[in-house]
């Protein structure tokens, strides 16, 4: 048995990656194709009650190198526990943020050393590395001005401001430039239904 794809979805804050990814999951499992669907940090039972701590914002006192390392436990669990596992069996993943998310967020963001997160990645993951990432991207203040709408109170990363979230989108582009075999951009910023059919087009190629 081949296997399985491992595609992962990244961009800024309310870029659209939860509604883009649930399209996404339809066209492939629609198209045939065996596709779990998970999210970062989080995906397992253990996973989840990290992203609990990391996105609480009453832990404002969480150091960077608390969040790096917690962002890298989840990932351990959720790569033995389900990512691995379905990948083996001839399954697609499909995940909602991975280790270009800990490059920008952390590294861009934060400002850790992207050393450090590459140690700690090749750690964890060995030679596992995502077959394709899909970047949806716009410029910050889009992004920002859309997760704003919705009713939750904002998590401790969604209390950051707009220059945090500048670095991090640069993050993504530089990676996007330097791995194009790997990324695929979509231009975000457009309306839903011109987003949609831009990832249509990209997920077309992956199926054939
Ligand atoms: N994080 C990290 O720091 N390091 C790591 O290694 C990892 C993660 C893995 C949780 O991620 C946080 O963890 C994240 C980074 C950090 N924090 N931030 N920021 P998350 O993915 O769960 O959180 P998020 O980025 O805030 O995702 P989100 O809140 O779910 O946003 P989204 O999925 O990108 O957007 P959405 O909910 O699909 O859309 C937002 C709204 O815009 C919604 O009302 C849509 O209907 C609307 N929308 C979407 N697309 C369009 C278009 N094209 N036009 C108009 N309106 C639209």
């Amino acid at each position: 048995m081949s296997r399985g794809l491992f595609i992962t979805v990244e961009g800024i804050e309310g870029v659209g990656k939860t509604t883009n990814m649930d399209y996404a999951y339809k066209a492939l499992t629609a198209a045939g194709i065996d596709v779990v669907l998970s999210r970062e940090p989080g995906g397992t039972e253990l996973g989840e009650k990290i992203r609990g701590l990391l996105l609480d914002h009453r832990n404002g006192s969480m150091i960077d190198n608390t969040e790096l390392l917690l962002m890298f436990a989840a990932r351990a669990q959720h790569l033995a526990e389900v990512i691995e596992p379905a990948l083996a069996a001839g399954k697609w993943v499909l995940c909602d943020r991975f280790t270009d998310a800990t490059y920008a967020y952390q590294g861009g963001g934060r400002g850790i050393a992207m050393q450090r997160i590459a140690e700690l990645e090749q750690w964890v993951q060995a030679d596992l590395r995502p077959d394709v990432t899909l970047l949806l991207d716009t410029p910050v203040e889009i992004g920002l001005a859309r997760a704003a709408g919705r009713p939750q109170a904002a998590d401790r990363f969604e209390r950051e401001k707009q220059a945090f979230f500048e670095k991090v989108r640069q993050v993504y582009l530089d990676m996007a430039a330097r791995q194009p075999q790997r990324y695929r951009i979509i231009d975000a910023s457009q309306s839903l239904d011109q987003v949609k059919t831009a990832l249509n087009k990209v997920i077309q190629q992956l199926i054939q």
